[in-house]
């Protein structure tokens, strides 16, 4: 009998123009179009799938530790194992293991990671046929962000206008070939879970900031001015959007009541040593970019990653440099790969 499983990798994306806020939370469907980086493998997830009519129910391990499934946050983004069996006509339950390798929910996006890997990980293990675009609504429904992780490059999450979200997708506007020298410089300054989850963050954002309606009109042009930066590789056009895009998320982070802090002093610090930075080189040659989390993620050029990594040495509190390029998006890995003992079906230990 032909074993219904399959082994994934995706990684995570960093946003360059950023999703913050759902029109429709049920589908995952948001006020603003979203532009991100995905990177590449040294960051990743990586995502076994097996599907048996021996499984009892479903079970959910992620970096050996078992998952409730009966917790909200977890059976939400879980569902997109039931939306793809539901394509594929199967009653099947599904034990899912997950390993991530970096610190899950610190604002390194392990939930866009982990949501990709899932997604095409099931697709292939159900023997579904599915175009990226088509995974990256599934993947949608899971976790917004992850449904630009579909795709390798530069990919743009379009808002989309319709209700039922079919318009809602991610589509790749630069391939890693055309940007391969573009990097991450990640510096993180803590690996704690973070104390407001995106997910109830953007909610409560939405609710009470006064400021919103003027971010999403922002988030909507800037996301016409990257595509036209990257289109035309005008590096020093896109690194001005992504801070200023940054900026802007988190001013309305703060004005959301009570207000929503995720940058602590040293994320403030490396703001302030980019922009000397890119005032000493008399030109802009890096950009600072920061999630739901005070890790800073610094998007420049592989020539001056060098500087960037000399201009953060003077800032307190850095824990860990680490650089990751442009990645290529998710891809199947082979049965040796897997991460479920299928005899046992149980976790490989
Ligand atoms: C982004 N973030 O565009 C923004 C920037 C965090 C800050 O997408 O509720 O985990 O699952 O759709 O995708 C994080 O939110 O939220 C996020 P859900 P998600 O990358």
């Amino acid at each position: 009998m032909e074993q219904k499983a399959a082994t994934a990798t995706a990684s995570p994306n960093i946003a360059f123009v950023k999703y913050w806020g759902k029109r429709d939370e049920r589908l995952i469907l948001p006020y603003n179009s979203s532009i991100s980086m995905t990177l590449d493998d040294s960051l990743n997830t990586v995502t076994s799938v097996l599907f048996s009519k021996e499984l009892q129910n479903d079970r959910f391990f992620i970096n050996g530790e078992e998952q409730e499934l009966a917790d909200k946050e977890t059976a939400e983004r879980f569902g997109v194992v039931g939306i793809l069996r539901r394509m594929a006509g199967n009653g099947e339950h599904a034990l899912v293991v997950s390993r991530n390798s970096f610190p899950t929910a610190s604002g390194l996006a392990s939930s866009a990671s982990g949501t990709a890997a899932l997604v095409f990980a099931c697709s292939k293990a159900l023997g579904l046929e599915m175009k990226a675009r088509e995974l990256s609504i599934v993947a949608r429904q899971g976790s917004g962000s992850s449904c630009r992780s579909m795709f390798g490059g530069i990919v743009m999450w379009k808002r989309g206008r319709k209700e039922d979200g079919t318009d809602s997708y991610a589509r790749r506007i630069a391939s890693e070939r055309q940007w391969p020298d573009l990097v991450d410089v990640i510096a993180i300054v803590s690996t704690e879970r973070k104390r407001v989850l995106s997910r109830s963050g953007m909610r409560q954002t939405v609710e009470s900031s006064a400021l919103y309606k003027a971010r999403t009109k922002f988030a909507e042009s800037n996301a016409k001015e990257m595509i036209k930066a990257v289109k035309t590789k005008d590096f020093a056009g896109m690194a001005g959007i992504i801070m200023r895009e940054s900026n802007d998320m988190h001013a309305v982070m703060l004005d959301t009541f009570p207000p929503i802090f995720y940058l602590n002093d040293s994320s403030k610090e490396i703001m302030a040593a980019i922009h000397e930075l890119n005032g000493s080189m008399g030109k802009i040659v890096a950009a600072y970019t920061f999630d739901a989390g005070p890790n800073a993620h610094i998007i420049t050029l592989r020539e001056n990653e060098a500087a960037v990594r000399e201009a953060l040495r003077k800032v307190q509190g850095i824990k860990e440099v680490k650089t990751a390029g442009i990645g290529s998006g998710p891809k199947t890995l082979p049965e040796s790969d897997s991460l479920i003992d299928a005899g046992r079906l149980m976790p490989k230990s």
